[in-house]
Formats: structure tokens, C-alpha cells, sequence
């Protein structure tokens, strides 16, 4: 082959690559160009490389050096072409069409639990309870003692909390064990212990308990505790306080009902279970009762001027009554397309 019909040749394809490198508005096209020209295998380069072993021997340096120069170039020219669709910019400049559609920036939102906390707290203080917290990890004293849990109470059973410590080296040491709390009850005792009756709180957190995740259960979950001591405090404010609380977080509809069952709570005299009306059957929510005068005398305080009432309500249970969620789980498994819905 002649060298000027070689040359001729090459400067045709590079013309052509540079207009369609230049021309490509989004990657994909860019991508087709690539492989049309550049492609290793069958791009067009590649074919006239071939061509080189055509060219008359005494010509070949120079249709060599020519072909280097324009494979140089049109690398470059790619290079360029896709730097310019990564940052945005159009082949004449800065550039860009204003008509076009924004990239519409994807917008996260509160995991539901933490909009059923914020609610929480917004609505007990309409009831004027402050919202207090208290700290995660605790000690024996406050999660089970000052409640009246004796230390040979089932509650206090190493395989039914997550101590801190292995039970042997707590005994080996006798030091005062700590664990992760099992209950926000704890958080009565601290205010109360820093202050004077009367009290009304709340208390919204993390709870642990070994327990097995199944549909309404999980290792790790959040309570609500609510406590109000004062002079003439009684059963019947507690019912009210708490029928209120599930009216307004439930949108006030009449179909929302609380029921109280008999139980037993070491720090609550007497006690009971709060269940609420869900799927034509009952749920429990939680645990409620008047204050123990053992409580009371615990933290200093005179349980012949003052009475309180107590109750602790598991935070899942009414968002998933909320929602219709049926299992608990969900809301621990991170799954957007699930969260995104609430
Ligand atoms: C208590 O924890 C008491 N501290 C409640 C209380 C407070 C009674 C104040 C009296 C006065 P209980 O163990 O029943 O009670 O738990 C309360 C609620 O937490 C349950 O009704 C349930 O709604 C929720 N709950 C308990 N265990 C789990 C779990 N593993 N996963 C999710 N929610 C749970």
C-alpha cells in the first residue's frame, strides 16, 4: 500500500472519532464510540494498525510514527470527552441546558420508632411530664434493689440480663456488677433519688434482655416510663393518664381501648398489665401500678404523705399497632424498602 493512500486513510478515521467523541452526550454513547475506534480487538484503529504490514518497506517509519501521533490523540480526545459528561459540562463550555429535570436528591426520613419516641414525648407533655433519661448501663442497685427486687428474685438471674462481668469473676472480686438495664424503671429511682416529690416524668430508651426474637419480642427494644408522685395520687389518675396518652397518640378515634389485668410488678402496689385492643384481640403493652411504699422509702421518700403511680409500655409494640406491623423484627432489619414506607 502507498503510504499517502495510508495516511489518507488514518486521518479520515481520526476526523471521524474525534466528531463522534466530541458529539456523545451521556457515557453510553461515549462507551460506543470507544469501542468503534479504539475497541482492541476490532476498533478501527486496530484495523488500520493491521494495515501497517501493507505499506511499502521504505515507508514504514514514517506510517508507524503517524500512527502513533493519531492513536496518542484520539486517547487523549476520549479522556476528555469523558471527563466532560462526568462533571457536567457540555462540549461548548460551562454550558448546560437550564430546561432539563433536576437530579432528584434522594430524601431519607426518621426510622418509625423514632417519630413514635418524638410523639411520645410531645404528647406526655402536653400532660405535663418531662422527658428525663437516664444511662444504659446500670447498676444492681437501681434496676432491681431500690425496686423492691431482692437479690434472690428469678429477675435477677444471670441467663435473663446481660451482666457486664462473668458471674464468676463478680463473686471471685465481690465487687457490685453492672449490665446493660432491663427495664427503664431504673430512671424512677434516679429522679427520685435527686429529687423531691412531687415528680412527673417520663423516661424513653433502650432496654436489654436475652430474650428470643420472634414476632413481638427482640434482644434489644425501647420502653416508655411514665411516674407521677404527689399527694392523693391514685388508680384512677393512672388510667385516665394513660387512656389519654393512647387516645392522642392513636388520633383520638373511639375504637382505642385500654384494659387493665391483675399482675405483679415488685415495685408496684398493686399492679397491673396495660393491654390494648389490636386485630379484634387485646396486645399487651406493658406494666403499670400504684408506686410500692418500699419504692418510696428506698429513694427517702414518706409514703404516708405521698403516693405515685408508675407504668412502662414497650415503644414497638405501639408503633407496630400504629402501623399494622406484625413483626417486630422488621424494624431492626435495616431493610429500606420496608422503613421507607412509614
Ligand atoms: C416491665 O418492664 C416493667 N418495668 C413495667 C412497669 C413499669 C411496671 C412501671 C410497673 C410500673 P415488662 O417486662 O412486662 O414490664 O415489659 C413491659 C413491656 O415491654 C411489655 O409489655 C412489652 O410491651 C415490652 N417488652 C418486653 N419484652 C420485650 C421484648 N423482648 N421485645 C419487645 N418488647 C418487649
Amino acid at each position: 500500500m502507498a503510504l499517502a493512500d495510508f495516511l489518507a486513510n488514518l486521518d479520515a478515521l481520526a476526523a471521524e472519532a474525534q466528531a463522534q467523541f466530541t458529539a456523545a452526550t451521556d457515557s453510553a454513547a461515549l462507551e460506543v464510540a470507544r469501542v468503534a475506534y479504539l475497541g482492541a480487538k476490532a476498533g478501527k484503529l486496530r484495523l488500520a494498525q493491521k494495515g501497517l504490514g501493507k505499506v511499502d518497506s521504505g515507508d514504514k517509519p514514517a506510517a508507524g510514527k503517524r500512527f502513533n501521533e493519531v492513536k496518542t490523540l484520539l486517547e487523549a480526545e476520549f479522556e476528555s470527552a469523558q471527563e466532560r459528561l462526568t462533571s457536567g459540562k457540555s462540549a461548548v463550555g460551562e454550558a448546560f441546558d437550564v430546561t432539563l429535570p433536576g437530579r432528584r436528591r434522594r430524601i431519607g426520613h426518621l426510622h418509625p420508632i423514632t417519630q413514635t419516641i418524638r410523639s411520645m414525648k410531645e404528647i406526655m407533655g402536653r400532660l405535663g411530664f418531662t422527658a428525663v433519661e437516664g444511662p444504659e448501663i446500670e447498676d444492681e442497685w437501681h434496676n432491681f434493689e431500690a425496686l423492691n427486687i431482692p437479690l434472690v428474685h428469678p429477675a435477677r438471674d444471670p441467663l435473663d440480663n446481660f451482666y457486664l462481668e462473668s458471674a464468676q469473676k463478680l463473686v471471685a472480686e465481690a465487687t457490685s456488677p453492672l449490665l446493660l438495664r432491663s427495664q427503664t424503671s431504673t430512671v424512677q429511682i434516679r429522679v427520685m433519688e435527686a429529687t423531691p416529690p412531687p415528680v412527673r416524668i417520663i423516661s424513653l430508651g433502650r432496654v436489654y434482655r436475652p430474650d428470643t426474637a420472634d414476632a413481638t419480642h427482640y434482644p434489644m427494644f425501647h420502653q416508655i416510663e411514665g411516674l407521677l408522685v404527689d399527694r392523693g395520687v391514685t388508680m384512677a389518675d393512672l388510667k385516665s393518664v394513660l387512656r389519654l396518652f393512647c387516645q392522642s397518640y392513636f388520633g383520638g378515634d373511639d375504637e382505642v381501648h385500654i384494659r387493665f389485668r391483675p399482675s405483679f410488678f415488685p415495685f408496684t402496689e398493686p399492679s397491673v398489665e396495660v393491654d390494648m385492643n389490636w386485630q379484634g384481640g387485646w396486645m399487651e403493652m406493658g406494666g403499670a401500678g400504684m408506686v410500692d411504699p418500699n419504692v418510696l422509702r428506698a429513694v427517702g421518700y414518706d409514703p404516708e404523705e405521698v403516693t405515685g403511680f408508675a407504668f412502662g409500655l414497650g415503644v414497638e409494640r405501639v408503633c407496630m399497632r400504629q402501623h399494622g406491623i406484625t413483626d417486630i423484627r422488621a424494624l431492626y432489619q435495616n431493610d429500606v424498602r420496608f422503613l421507607e414506607q412509614f
